[in-house]
């Protein structure tokens, strides 16, 4: 019997992770929780069917290569099943004419310690999404007598888990970016209701013994309250950032190393106690680079700033996407290793090298990061 599953944070040497697949991906059918719009693509709103096949077939290429690169490195890796995401789906509540995908295992899976606990999720399109990862969460149920396996309560995802569905995104497109920051972001309400707990793994960034979970278009507050009441051994902490359609920690506040924050540029952290929570416990905060790229390739639904989704082999170690090359400098200023790998292919599918993977064993335990504390938050 192995010890298989074991991560308590984001930079600790990394022996085992999960890489996704690009295969048949779907641009999702229009739903409440989100509709997808590429009318230069040939996707306008409303239009639904599988990405490109020479564009699923490049990001493909950069995943193996980069599956291959963390072999190299000594890192065990684990894919999840190609399952048919065309396939229309039912629940006693709703239809759903597409699903979406398995590319960003991180957006589905969060690792606790010798916890993986499969998320909400948002989406109806997202529902199903587990099923390709149960072929591997059974083999480490099996063979590690320690793994904690959880599922967040399925949710319902009904009507009233949405303020609008459509309607939303419509009145969301018809505004600017600093109108619509006032109106839902400073407001704390964007399209999801808090009528049940609704999460993403990817807004929760692990610092050991502190979570921080970004309060985002995919989560709310209820789904915040869950995870506080889930993890009763944790210090959970409520995130937010002045940005107009908010998906995401892990484009916009990582860890780098203990002491060491990358904070998104142009994402100004709206919670004044957690840049204080930092400060006093000795952390630098430093602003990442300007991305390489003006604009995020055609189909992409992720930011250019996908430029600071990197992963981190160990403390001094870090993967960063090929082109971003004030990135890389930036890493390298700061000391470390920086290890290029090519990527952006992968972003139309759903991210970059932290959303492409989900961690199953970094080497440590949980340790206190943040010693003083700030009641109340
Ligand atoms: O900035 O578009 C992308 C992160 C996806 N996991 C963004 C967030």
């Amino acid at each position: 019997m192995a010890k298989i599953v074991n991560s308590w944070n984001e930079w600790s040497r990394l022996r085992r992770v999960i890489v996704g697949r690009a295969d048949g991906t779907m641009i999702q059918a229009p739903e409440p929780a989100i509709v997808r719009d590429f009318p230069d693509d040939g996707f306008p709103a409303g239009a639904y069917g599988p990405m490109p096949q020479d564009m699923v077939d490049a990001a493909n290429e950069q995943m193996d290569n980069f599956a291959a690169i963390l072999e190299s490195h000594g890192v065990v890796v684990d894919r999840p099943e190609a399952m048919d995401w065309s396939k229309a789906i039912e629940t006693p509540d709703w239809t759903m004419d597409s699903q979406f995908g398995v590319m960003p295992p991180r957006d589905v899976l969060l690792t606790v310690g010798s916890e993986i606990l499969e998320a909400t999720m948002s989406q109806r399109a997202r529902w199903f999404e587990y099923l390709a990862y149960r072929p591997l969460l059974q083999e480490y149920f099996r063979e590690d007598p320690d793994f904690r396996w959880e599922s967040a309560p399925k949710p319902r995802l009904t009507d009233a888990s949405y303020h609008g569905g459509p309607e939303f995104w419509h009145e969301f497109e018809s505004l600017d970016e600093e109108e619509a920051i006032e109106r839902f972001t400073m407001n704390r309400r964007w399209n999801l209701t808090e009528e049940e707990p609704l999460f993403d793994a990817a807004d929760v960034g692990r610092f050991g013994k502190d979570l921080f979970v970004y309060h985002s278009s995919v989560t709310n507050a209820a789904g915040i309250d869950w995870l506080t009441r889930h993890f009763p051994d944790h210090r959970v902490h409520v995130a937010r950032f002045r940005e107009s359609h908010p998906v995401h920690l892990d484009a916009t506040f990582v860890p780098l190393r203990p002491g060491l924050a990358l904070s998104n540029r142009k994402r100004v952290p709206l919670e004044e106690d957690m840049v204080t929570l930092f400060e006093i416990n000795d952390w630098e905060i430093v602003p990442c680079a300007e991305p390489a790229l003006e604009e995020p390739p055609p189909l992409c639904y992720c930011s250019v700033w996908l430029s600071m989704n990197t992963l981190l082999l160990d403390e001094k170690t870090i993967f960063v996407e090929e082109q971003e090359k004030a990135q890389q400098q930036q890493l390298y200023d700061l000391g470390f290793e920086v290890i290029p790998v090519p990527f952006w292919a992968v972003g139309p599918f759903g991210g970059g090298l932290h959303c492409a993977t989900a961690d199953v064993y970094r080497d440590g335990d949980m340790e206190d990061y943040f010693p003083k504390q700030i009641p109340g938050y």
